[in-house]
């Protein structure tokens, strides 16, 4: 349900919650983790992690030290969050959205706090971008009437991660999709990070339509573990479905004959979306160098 290093909250079969350790050193656990766990003969009545069940699916970051850091795991769609504010990054969504692709995830885009003026603009910038490329946009608010039933409405019988920007409001959503957690949050986050309400650690809750949803922390910037060049297409579904170019190799960058450059050309391909394309394939290209330095931010 949640993890922080090596400290763990479990839930067994009948939805108890357990606190547990991780046994061992190699290993890492994650929120969306299956694990098989004891239970401790310590007052208190811990229990001890033993082993981390294979994933079906790991949403991962490169971390400070350019490695890649599972985030979650056995996820099957990620929820890209945009807001007015703070001021939409639509490149960091490119990222992630090109994340869940490699992960082989479903991924749609939110566009939240629509009750603020400057988010039905937003929403024209996202939808145009993002429901040409293939995406479901759905605009949210945690206040009124309606405000999460059409995102309510895509989370059903997924387990699904909420990402984007700090403050874009993921769980101000959180509480309105999964009633009575308020409060939990709240306290949890009052005491992890002295009166800011702000995330620290990915939270596992269930919905009560059926269905899992995780609250993640905020970040400034993602990175995801990327590639070889060869795969970065993939990661952006409208170029790769275009990419019928003269060149079998053509890595949509300046070759006579591409398909892609055609398309956003003429409108088919968002001239952003190709830039975040040829701005991670110039990255994984970097990676692919022999003997290059890892790649750090
Ligand atoms: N106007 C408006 N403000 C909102 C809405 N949802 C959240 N906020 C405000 O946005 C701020 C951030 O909300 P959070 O839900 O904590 O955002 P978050 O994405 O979880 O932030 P991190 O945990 O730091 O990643 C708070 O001050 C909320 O009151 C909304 O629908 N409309
Ligand atoms: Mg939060
Ligand atoms: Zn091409």
């Amino acid at each position: 349900m949640a993890a922080h290093g090596r400290d763990a909250v479990v839930e067994n079969e009948d939805r108890e919650r357990i606190r547990c350790r991780l046994a061992g050193r190699r290993h890492a656990v994650v929120c969306g983790d299956r694990v098989r766990w004891t239970a401790g003969e310590t007052e208190g009545g811990g229990g001890t992690i033993t082993a981390v069940l294979p994933r079906t699916t790991e949403l991962a970051r490169l971390n400070l030290r350019g490695a890649a850091e599972p985030v979650a795991a056995n996820l099957s769609q990620l929820v890209a969050v945009l807001a007015p504010r703070p001021a939409a990054d639509f490149g960091l969504c490119d990222r992630y959205l090109a994340a869940a692709e490699w992960a082989g995830l479903r991924a749609c885009v939110v566009v939240n706090k629509f009750d603020l003026p400057d988010a039905p603009a937003l929403l024209a910038a996202a939808t145009a971008t993002y429901r040409a490329a293939g995406y479901p946009v759905v605009r949210a608010s945690r206040d009124g009437e309606g405000g999460v039933s059409e995102l309510a409405a895509r989370l059903a019988g997924e387990t699904s991660v909420l990402v984007g920007q700090s403050g874009v409001g993921k769980s101000s959503l959180t509480n309105r999709l999964v009633p009575g957690v308020e409060a939990v949050v709240r306290e949890i986050s009052e005491a992890a990070s002295a009166g800011r309400h702000t995330t620290t650690a990915s939270t596992l809750y269930h919905l009560p339509g059926g269905g899992e949803l995780i609250d993640s922390p905020g970040v400034r910037d993602f990175a995801p573990p990327l590639p070889a060049p060869r795969e970065i297409e993939h990661g952006f579904r409208e170029i790769a479905a275009a990419a019928s170019c003269r060149f079998a190799d053509c890595r949509h960058l300046h070759e006579p004959g591409c398909a892609v450059a055609a398309a956003a050309a003429d409108g088919r391909i968002d001239a952003r979306r190709l830039a975040s394309y040829r701005e991670l394939l110039g990255l994984a290209e970097q990676l692919a160098r022999p003997g290059s330095p890892r790649f750090r931010r």
